[in-house]
């Protein structure tokens, strides 16, 4: 029996029809994005069944192996992109450039950029892991009317006008934001409809859960380290409990639904993290805010650094706002 319950379509008609002037396009996007979750959704639940799983025998331009489902993905996404009038350039982990959208000259009209990270955590596949996918938009800011730029793609996270993932799990979600907080959609597989099932999500305030390769440890920097063995301190609530699942949209969903901490820092073998700023870092950076969490590169704000390229890393932590700030401290302090 199936509640009574508002699904993804009639929820972003609803919220376009509360601002009159609204052209309807970042909607439109987003059921762009509806759709191609759908059809990933549909090649990563069959993933253990068919030919399509391993490595595609390519190596994307971060020196990592591609998995068939990474480039599949990555088509789909572009393709339900650019099949609509609104988006004039896409960004991509998968991709070495941002990709044009000019096949002809209309898409120059259009206002909107697209970044993506089209499966994260794809090391997972094999092993029947959840994977996600992130995505960010911003309006573009070079003139109409021209073939977009790279500094398009390079503005700082504070500017999205909308960010959120799908996760790939023991249910599939689509989690969003477009500035007026978040809110979380589940598909029934049965139906095909994506239904609201978590209203406005918020992290809370505090947390008991950590997420970190604690393998690493030896190479963190000192405040990280001391950061953790605070996490296992036995005082108060603590000690926290360690989950990590290496698939951080699974690690973030997880923690801003329970409270808890992310964290992907620095070390002596990864200058500056792993996770790539524009695809990565800066939408769940986003969507972490706007659900009242916080997301830092251990010293500052991760929606305020200016980008310089498109494949940047940082550090990344990201979570309930009091172990961010937490964090943070034994970083100032720990040098
Ligand atoms: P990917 O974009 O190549 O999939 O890498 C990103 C993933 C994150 O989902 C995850 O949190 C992290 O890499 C795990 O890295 P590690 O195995 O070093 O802990
Ligand atoms: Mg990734």
């Amino acid at each position: 029996m199936i509640k009574n319950t508002r699904t993804l379509g009639e929820f972003i008609i609803k919220n376009q029809l509360a601002f009159p002037f609204s052209t309807g396009e970042l909607s439109s996007l987003i059921n762009g994005i509806r759709l191609a979750a759908k059809v990933v959704n549909h090649e990563v639940n069959k993933a253990g069944l068919v030919d399509i799983l391993g490595a595609y025998g390519e190596t994307n331009i971060q020196g990592e192996k591609q998995q068939k489902l990474d480039v599949f993905a990555n088509e789909k996404f572009i393709q339900a992109l650019d099949n609509r009038e609104i988006v004039c350039g896409i960004a991509s982990e998968e991709e070495e450039d941002f990709v044009i959208l000019n096949s002809d000259d209309k898409k120059n009209q259009n206002k909107y950029v697209v970044l993506i990270d089209p499966l994260d955590g794809s090391s997972n596949i094999d092993v029947n892991v959840s994977v996600g996918t992130i995505f960010s938009i911003y309006r573009r800011i070079s003139p109409l009317g021209s073939p977009v730029q790279l500094k398009d793609f390079l503005q700082p996270g504070k500017d999205q006008v909308a960010a959120g993932y799908i996760i790939y799990g023991t249910s599939t979600m689509i989690v969003y934001s477009t500035g007026d907080g978040v809110n979380g959609f589940t598909l029934n597989p049965a139906i095909g409809s994506f239904y609201l099932s978590h209203p406005n999500m918020k992290f809370p305030e505090d947390g008991s859960i950590y997420s970190v390769n604690e393998g690493n440890y030896v190479h963190f920097p000192n405040g990280v380290k001391q950061y953790i063995k605070y996490c296992q301190k036995e005082e108060g609530n603590r000690p926290y409990s360690s989950r990590y699942i290496g698939s951080l949209v699974s690690d973030f969903h997880r923690n801003m639904i329970k409270g808890g901490i992310y964290m992907y820092p620095n070390s002596e073998i990864a200058n500056d993290g792993k996770l790539r700023l524009l695809y990565e870092c800066n939408p769940m950076a986003y969507i972490a805010e706007q659900a009242g969490g916080k997301a830092s590169d251990g010293q500052s704000r991760i929606l305020d650094i200016k980008p310089t390229e498109l494949h940047q890393r940082v550090p990344f932590f990201c979570g309930s706002k009091n172990m961010v700030k937490k964090l943070e401290e034994y970083i100032t302090t720990c040098q």
